[in-house]
């Protein structure tokens, strides 16, 4: 899978390349800003977290520029420790007019399921992600903010 992205990568990086020389800038801007995107966010009963730890809030939103392919890995984050670690999740995104995605249930023996979507392609202006069961913590898994810049 990673190998696979990174190859497509590559071909978009060269795809845009080739286009830079041959059309106008302003055709270049619109392919480099639309090379896709890959996040990965770690869901606990502490909530939504970014790879670096840092949990997401109404002020640390997910930005996504506009037009923008992204794939969202949620990864099942439960410390070993923790009741919760026999717990199991389902994350549903939402957009503000209504379109609605869901990942399979995500548990100690599925750790990770992905949303794609294109950001903003029909005018979207936000989303917002959040687990769908009742799970230990669910108060924390209601507010992951995806905007479109
Ligand atoms: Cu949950």
């Amino acid at each position: 899978m990673k190998s696979t992205t990174t190859k497509i990568a590559t071909i978009i990086t060269a795809l845009a390349f080739t286009g830079m020389i041959a059309a106008p800038a302003a055709t270049y801007a619109v392919t480099a800003t639309t090379a896709p995107i890959e996040i990965k966010v770690r869901v606990s009963e502490k909530g939504f977290i970014d790879d670096k730890g840092k949990p997401y809030t109404a002020k640390n939103t997910l930005k996504i520029p506009q037009g923008t392919p992204v794939t969202i890995t949620f990864v099942f984050s439960e410390d070993m420790t923790s009741l919760a670690v026999g717990d199991t999740h389902q994350i549903a995104i939402q957009s503000n007019d209504g379109w609605k995605a869901e990942t399979d249930k995500l548990w100690i023996m599925n750790r990770q399921a992905s949303i794609a979507f294109r950001a903003g392609e029909n005018g979207q202006t936000h989303y917002r992600a959040y687990c769908m069961l009742d799970c230990i913590g669910m108060e924390h898994l209601t507010n992951l903010f995806i905007e479109v810049v």
